[in-house]
């Protein structure tokens, strides 16, 4: 079913959605989408992305590189921007109910390289589809703690993808 909705950026209410991840300039190799579909109590996500960076341990204080945190992040734009610090346009966390980081509502389970593979299915009842149209994925150099505020110490931005309605219409 289709319906028009003037206070959504959307023409057309639809129950999947998708973003395309593009790798920026610390990862240009990085690409693939994160797809998300209302079910029963919730919603499904599954992701899939290639050229994720080989693992590195951490060093002399450094973060390892990788597992990468991934989040939904507030804003509709994956502008690069600063070029050694990228897609900081997308804001911070998408934070709807004012949790603390480890309890956002778009805090997800890291990315792990499978030789730059990696590809993830999981759960959350956290929000439907619609409820994220119009925010965009990061995916980030290095792990998230969980812990510190506001956003794990998951470090710069690697890749970025705006969530769109899933399906095609002439006027895209
Ligand atoms: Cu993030």
């Amino acid at each position: 079913m289709t319906m028009m909705n003037a206070m959504q950026p959307w023409p057309i209410i639809s129950d999947e959605a998708i973003a395309f991840i593009h790798g920026g300039p610390l990862a240009p190799q990085i690409s693939g989408y994160v797809l998300f579909k209302d079910v029963p109590g919730g919603t499904e996500v599954y992701v899939e992305v290639t050229g994720l960076p080989d693992y590195k341990p951490g060093k002399n204080g450094e973060a390892p590189v990788g597992p990468h945190g991934f989040h939904i992040h507030e804003n509709n734009c994956c502008e690069v921007g600063d070029a050694a610090d990228p897609f900081l346009c997308a804001g911070g966390h998408w934070n709807p109910d004012g949790q603390p980081h480890g309890n956002h509502a778009g805090d997800f389970p890291p990315l792990f390289s499978n030789h730059g593979l990696s590809r993830m299915c999981f759960f959350t009842d956290r929000f439907k589809v619609k409820d994220v149209l119009g925010k965009s994925v990061i995916i980030h150099n290095n792990p998230d703690d969980f812990r510190t505020q506001p956003s794990g110490n998951s470090g710069k931005r690697l890749a970025c993808g705006v969530i769109k309605p899933k399906f095609i219409t002439c006027l895209e």
